[in-house]
């Protein structure tokens, strides 16, 4: 039988089949992925053959089929390797807030990275615009500015007002959307707010840290009745990179990308090369200093990596 995992817990996974039976599986056999060691083999929608066992409804995976794509980024207990967040999307949103969390352009710099490797189209959804003051909204604007000169969408929604959601489900209907962010951003909030009947828990933001409590524990894909399937996925924690080589990087900055023939050099990395139309475009501003200083934070990190790398023994 053949379905798609719609729920992964690490130790069991549900599959889905096309005529909406959902089996609970376990997984047979080692399942790699070329070049990476992962802390899950399968990910929520990753096509799957399975055996049905003796106990109704249970399985055993014993295929995954070839993904179209996934979105990876690097375990954080096991430095060395790396964690599916989820298979075959057709796009992604990354949550963010101005505040309540407080905003982080660099983790939207770090996700953006890890969608666009693998040309997954990204749009970044400022969430709890209902709290916005005029400063808020201010930084918001200018944060949409940045992100449009680099190639991305930005758009303000709020779960509580139901603000900006008519726009947010016609970008949904019929695609598979990952939604992914740091914890209490309000992801669950939002789903919830799209399809009531998912009633999905959510959790409050803490008085002291004012950071999510991490109340998703479990990737979940859920059906839309007006058509497509959304992905409510656990707030991340930190979004590290491994096995990334510097050109990884500079291929993934799609603004400084767009610039790099213009360069001396045609492996200009745009750190310190002579001659760089990057660095060029910085002083004149047409490359914004924010993005270029998320380049510069993300390359040393991949730098310093493949170094370690090379004197690992
Ligand atoms: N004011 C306001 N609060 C919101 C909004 N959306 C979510 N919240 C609140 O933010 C808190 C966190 O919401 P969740 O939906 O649990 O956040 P999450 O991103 O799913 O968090 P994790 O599952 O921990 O990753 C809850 O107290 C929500 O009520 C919003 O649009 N406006
Ligand atoms: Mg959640
Ligand atoms: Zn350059």
């Amino acid at each position: 039988m053949q379905g798609t995992i719609i729920k992964s817990t690490g130790s069991w996974y549900l599959v889905r089949t096309s005529d909406g039976q959902v089996w609970k599986c376990r997984i047979k056999g080692k399942f790699k992925l070329k070049d990476y060691k992962l802390t899950n083999p399968v990910a929520v929608g990753d096509e799957v053959k399975f055996d049905a066992e003796k106990e109704e409804g249970h399985g055993i995976i014993n295929e995954i089929l070839p993904r179209k794509n996934f979105v990876l980024r690097r375990s954080t207990r096991q430095k060395h390797f790396m964690h599916l967040i989820a298979c075959n999307v057709d796009q992604a949103f990354v949550i963010v807030t101005i505040k309540r969390p407080n905003i982080k352009p660099g983790f939207i710099d770090r996700f953006l990275l890890t969608t666009e490797s693998y040309n997954i189209p990204t749009y970044i959804i400022f969430n709890k615009c209902d709290i916005y003051d005029a400063e808020d909204l201010e930084l918001y604007e200018a944060l949409k500015v940045i992100y449009k000169n680099a190639g991305y969408q930005t758009m303000l929604v709020s779960a509580e007002t139901a603000e900006g959601l008519d726009e947010l489900k016609a970008l949904l209907k019929d695609k598979s959307t990952l939604i992914s962010g740091h914890s209490g951003v309000g992801k669950s909030s939002l789903v919830n707010a799209i399809q009531p009947q998912f009633e999905l828990r959510t959790g409050d933001i803490s008085g002291i840290t004012d950071k999510g409590m991490h109340t998703t524990t479990f990737a979940e894909m859920f059906e839309l009745d007006f058509g497509g399937r959304i992905i409510d996925t656990p707030g991340i924690k930190e979004l590290g990179f491994l096995n990334m080589e510097p050109k990884d990087v500079s291929h993934n900055f799609p603004e400084i990308f767009a610039l790099s023939p213009k360069c001396k050099y045609s492996n200009c990395l745009h750190i310190n090369e002579p001659h760089c139309a990057v660095k060029a475009a910085i002083e004149n501003e047409a490359i914004h200093p924010l993005r270029y200083q998320s380049y510069l934070s993300i390359m040393e990190e991949v730098m310093e990596q493949k170094h370690w790398e090379r004197h690992d023994i």
